[in-house]
């Protein structure tokens, strides 16, 4: 008997524009500021705007780093926690109108998204809701009237964004006063201001935070969120955490997870870390553990003090990128492949190859504009006795799943087998990689 289908109303579809940031697959984050001069990671607000001097600053340089090394996109750090701005806001003398950078006469994101646009990458924003600068930071209607008029700045001085990230660190201000959030007012201004871009944050609401800064989305990760376990009083961290990292498959609000990490240890450059680069192993592994588990990546490469995407920072991305390509380039599209319904359950597809393959990846891909259904999935191979033997297991699909093999393995049919818990699975896209 099948189990019971549980469905209990509509499920959670994405809209296209959530669709089409995820399927983009990388993003570029770029943490750059007054960390970058000072080698904190979280600067204090006191530091002197006259630290700010990159000496060669080229975000074209960044946007073509990016771009030919996979990414679709960036997001930079207009403002981090020190409150220190890469724009002349109006808002603060606090910002590169006070730095020697180009005689003060500079903007670090309006040069971003120039180079964006110039690379055809997607231009992203973070303004750090914690300002440790900001002497109205605690003061709560007037930090929030200020932060509002900030990401008015940004979101009508500058062309459309695609992603505004509302990170989720936070203090205290000045004598220990807790600064309370105005989050209908600060989303509603991005709606209002930039009705396509699309909002970041723990709680969403258009994407979520994938609960640690590993690159390591949870197993299984479902797109959709219960909107209610999100940050707030009588919602458990750990509820949350596992909100984050897994979803819930029967969720009301679409809400995929962008899965964040740097390539450095820290997330700003300092020089001392230089040999720390995460390796091309590791980002493999980030990269099959987000984008290959149905999130989308947000690798972070921090500009160095002179401005500059590092050579050896870029040498990796180069080489992180051929090595993907080697793993995913070769591959079938699985059009041969025969479904059946197996009970209401189950679905399982059958393809036979045209030749004896050597596979070493699969490639699974959810019609997620019905939903993400699917709870289980498990691939088979057929040796050369006719002998079916499960090769692969895993819990969810959604929008990409990537399965990698130990080593590759030869075979000439292939079988799939899809099973939910809740909604009557669909046909997957199945693409496999030979090696
Ligand atoms: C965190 C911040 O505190 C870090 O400095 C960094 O920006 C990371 C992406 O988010 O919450």
């Amino acid at each position: 008997m099948p189990p019971r289908l549980r469905c209990q109303g509509a499920l959670a579809l994405p809209s296209d524009r959530q669709l089409a940031w995820q399927r983009d697959r990388m993003a570029m984050f770029v943490h750059f500021g007054i960390n970058t001069f000072t080698g904190r990671e979280w600067g204090d607000g006191t530091e002197s705007p006259t630290l700010f001097r990159p000496s060669a600053l080229d975000a074209r340089q960044w946007a073509v780093t990016a771009r030919v090394s996979g990414f679709r996109a960036m997001i930079l750090t207009a403002k981090h926690h020190d409150g220190f701005c890469l724009w002349p806001s109006r808002l603060t003398p606090h910002s590169v109108a006070a730095s020697p950078w180009k005689g003060g006469q500079g903007d670090v994101v309006r040069e971003f998204v120039e180079a964006c646009r110039s690379e055809g990458l997607g231009a992203g924003l973070y303004l750090s809701p914690w300002d440790r600068h900001e002497p109205s930071y605690g003061d709560s209607p007037r930090y929030n009237d200020f932060y509002c008029a900030q990401l008015t700045e940004l979101l009508t001085n500058y062309g459309p964004l695609q992603e505004v990230w509302f990170d989720g660190a936070n203090g205290e201000g000045p004598n220990g006063k807790r600064q309370v959030y105005d989050w209908p007012r600060i989303w509603g201004t991005v709606r209002r201001l930039q009705p396509h871009a699309l909002i970041f944050s723990d709680a969403g609401p258009d994407l979520r935070w994938i609960g640690n800064e590993r690159g390591t989305a949870g197993e299984p990760n479902w797109a959709a969120v219960d909107p209610a376990v999100v940050p707030q009083p009588g919602v458990s961290g750990a509820a949350v955490t596992t909100m984050l990292q897994h979803g819930d498959p029967q969720g009301s609000a679409w809400r995929p997870g962008e899965a964040d990490v740097s390539l450095r240890p820290g997330w700003f450059y300092h020089a001392a870390e230089d040999a720390q680069l995460k390796t091309v192993d590791e980002l493999v592994s980030i990269y099959f553990n987000s984008v290959g588990r149905n999130a989308k990546l947000l690798l972070n490469v921090p500009p160095n003090r002179a401005g500059l995407i590092a050579h050896a920072d870029a040498d990796r991305l180069a080489r992180f990128q051929a090595r993907l390509g080697s793993l995913l380039e070769s591959g079938t599209q699985g059009g041969f492949w025969q479904w059946r319904a197996a009970g209401g359950s189950e679905m399982v597809g059958e393809v036979a190859l045209p030749e004896m393959q050597r596979m070493l990846v699969f490639n699974l891909r959810e019609q997620v504009e019905r939903g993400q259904r699917i709870s289980r999935f498990q691939i088979e191979a057929q040796d050369e006795n006719g002998n079916w033997g499960s090769i692969a297991d895993g819990s969810t699909v959604g929008v990409l799943r990537l399965v990698r093999l130990a080593a590759p393995m030869e075979a000439r049919r292939l079988r799939v087998t899809l099973e939910s818990d809740f909604a009557p699975p669909l046909p997957v896209a199945v693409t496999v990689h030979f090696n």
